[in-house]
């Protein structure tokens, strides 16, 4: 077994070595640019590889519109109403007058994600239109001022902490309700991207005025991020959004100093990519190919296809139940909405390219998770309850693909978990090559997760190019049911005579 393992140390050294080469390359001496080569791999870092699964809570005034005004519907995100046109920006920036959340139960919700199976949330306390969800010293426009006042933010990470779910806070970087903040445009597009990198001193700002007022804005979220770090000392990290505009990106040193402060007051504290820009006006990855801060934010709605596309960095994906809902819409019916087993599938897939996959929520404005969002918890949970085993801890397995589902590892035992059943009832399993002529890799073992049920593996034969396969018969008892399933299996690899004694051959 020892063997075993040793190719899978090897596997993953080729793997990892090859991205690191890749980055190397013409390095470029940035002052700002990422301050780590490689993973971050403190016991903080190491448990969020572990999570598996997440929530997300987008929940602020928005949810009292919820996408509707005046009997008109916004079919953009629900969470950037004040922007429909459908609502004027001073009837947007009362709304917050009657947020009064009343059937609001954090311990319910915490309860809730707990059984779903998530393992950290992350929860925004203040989204693009400023309103803060704690009581925040710096601005009247909070929670304090609604007629709910109670501090949402702390009986948030109060609940969910005590179930032993992971807080992470959501703050954006855009601010509309701030007078200092300011855009300058976005550092995603070409074309400004292009400018900011052609001048050394590009300025973003249209007035001296208007550069000042910046600085007051800069102060503002230092001291709003300051607070929520000493406030909540039991959250793990914070996580930022709307941090492409270009005045933030010029302001890269500026950035950099402020997150090794934070960093200073919470050791151990996690950020993910979406925080800073290098001097250069690269996000992400720095102009060296490195990731700035602990894990990759890209993937919004989107997963990577292949362990390459994620570079080897830490990664997780949050995902809308709808299309583009993040906040709460009152009508589902103007998109797709997943099922509980797409989002199973998108989980397993994240798990198996070593990255965690995040469910957002959007509650109404009274405090209500929706039925529809109650009922895919549900769903979620249920099969999580039996087959967690397979998402939490885990990383790429040494299997390749396949076309039935997705694997992913813990130790000695890969899990396969079956999305596409065949029709046969037979799961033909390719194993990886011995990387020795005469040793081959056999399934030793192999059982079905729910009910702990020992699988028969049969012969599947051998192609042209050398590679070996098993089928791991479906019995009717979990063929009849129409969940994916998880059949764990244990490989061995053995002397290439002696394959025939580590099988049950079927009739
Ligand atoms: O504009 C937001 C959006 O409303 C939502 O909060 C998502 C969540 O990742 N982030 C932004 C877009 O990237």
């Amino acid at each position: 077994m020892k063997k075993n393992l040793l190719i899978t140390t090897l596997l993953c050294f080729f793997m990892f070595s090859g991205f690191a080469q890749e980055r190397n390359k013409e390095r470029i001496a940035l002052k700002h640019g990422a301050h780590r080569e490689g993973k971050r791999n403190d016991a903080a870092m190491q448990k969020w590889r572990e999570y598996g699964l997440g929530q997300f809570i987008h929940w602020g005034v928005y949810a009292i519109p919820g996408g509707q005004w005046n009997g008109k519907t916004t079919t953009y995100a629900a969470e950037w109403f004040r922007t429909s046109g459908l609502i004027t920006h001073e009837e947007y920036d009362n709304l917050y007058k009657q947020f009064n959340p009343v059937n609001f139960d954090a311990k319910e919700w915490a309860k809730q994600a707990k059984e779903m199976g998530a393992r950290y949330m992350i929860f925004t306390t203040k989204h693009h239109d400023g309103f803060c969800m704690w009581p925040s010293k710096y601005t009247d426009y909070t929670i304090a001022n609604t007629p709910y006042k109670k501090d949402i933010v702390k009986e948030l990470v109060d609940a969910y902490t005590a179930e032993g779910i992971d807080v992470y806070l959501y703050f954006s970087i855009i601010d509309w309700s701030h007078p200092g903040y300011y855009s300058g445009g976005n550092i995603n597009s070409p074309k400004i991207k292009e400018t900011f990198q052609s001048g050394g001193d590009y300025n973003p700002f249209e007035t001296e005025e208007q550069e000042e007022r910046y600085e007051d804005f800069k102060s503002f979220t230092r001291n709003q991020l300051l607070e929520l770090v000493d406030n909540y000392p039991a959250m793990k990290g914070l996580w930022f959004d709307g941090s492409w505009d270009v005045a933030w990106v010029k302001n890269a040193a500026w950035v950099d100093t402020l997150g090794m402060e934070l960093r200073a007051k919470h050791p151990g504290l996690i950020i993910g990519s979406r925080f800073r820009s290098d001097e250069l006006g690269n996000r992400h990855v720095d102009a060296n190919g490195d990731l700035i801060d602990d894990y990759d934010q890209r993937y919004e709605r989107s997963l990577p296809s292949t362990l390459e596309d994620t570079k080897g960095f830490d990664w997780d994906c949050v995902m809308t139940i709808p299309e583009n809902q993040w906040g709460y819409h009152r009508d589902w019916s103007l998109s797709y909405v997943k099922t509980p087993y797409d989002l199973i599938e998108m989980t397993v897939k994240a798990n198996s390219l070593n990255g965690n996959f995040v469910i957002n929520f959007g509650p109404d404005g009274e405090g209500n998770i929706r039925t529809e969002e109650t009922k895919i918890a549900k769903g979620v949970g249920e099969w999580m309850d039996v087959n967690r085993e397979a998402v939490y801890g885990v990383h790429n397995s040494v299997l390749e693909k396949q076309d039935w589902g997705y694997s992913t590892q813990k130790g000695e035992s890969i899990y396969l978990t079956v999305f596409n059943k065949p029709m046969n009832d037979r799961v033909r399993v390719k194993v990886p090559r011995s990387k020795t002529k005469d040793m081959i890799f056999v399934i030793e073992h192999a059982e079905f997760i729910s009910g702990k049920q020992e699988a028969i593996v049969a012969d599947g034969g051998r192609d042209k190019y050398g590679s070996y396969y098993y089928d791991i018969v479906i019995p009717r008892k979990v063929s009849n049911k129409k969940e994916p399933f998880v059949i764990k299996i244990k490989l061995k690899e053995v002397d290439r005579g002696s394959k025939a004694d580590y099988q049950k051959a079927i009739t």
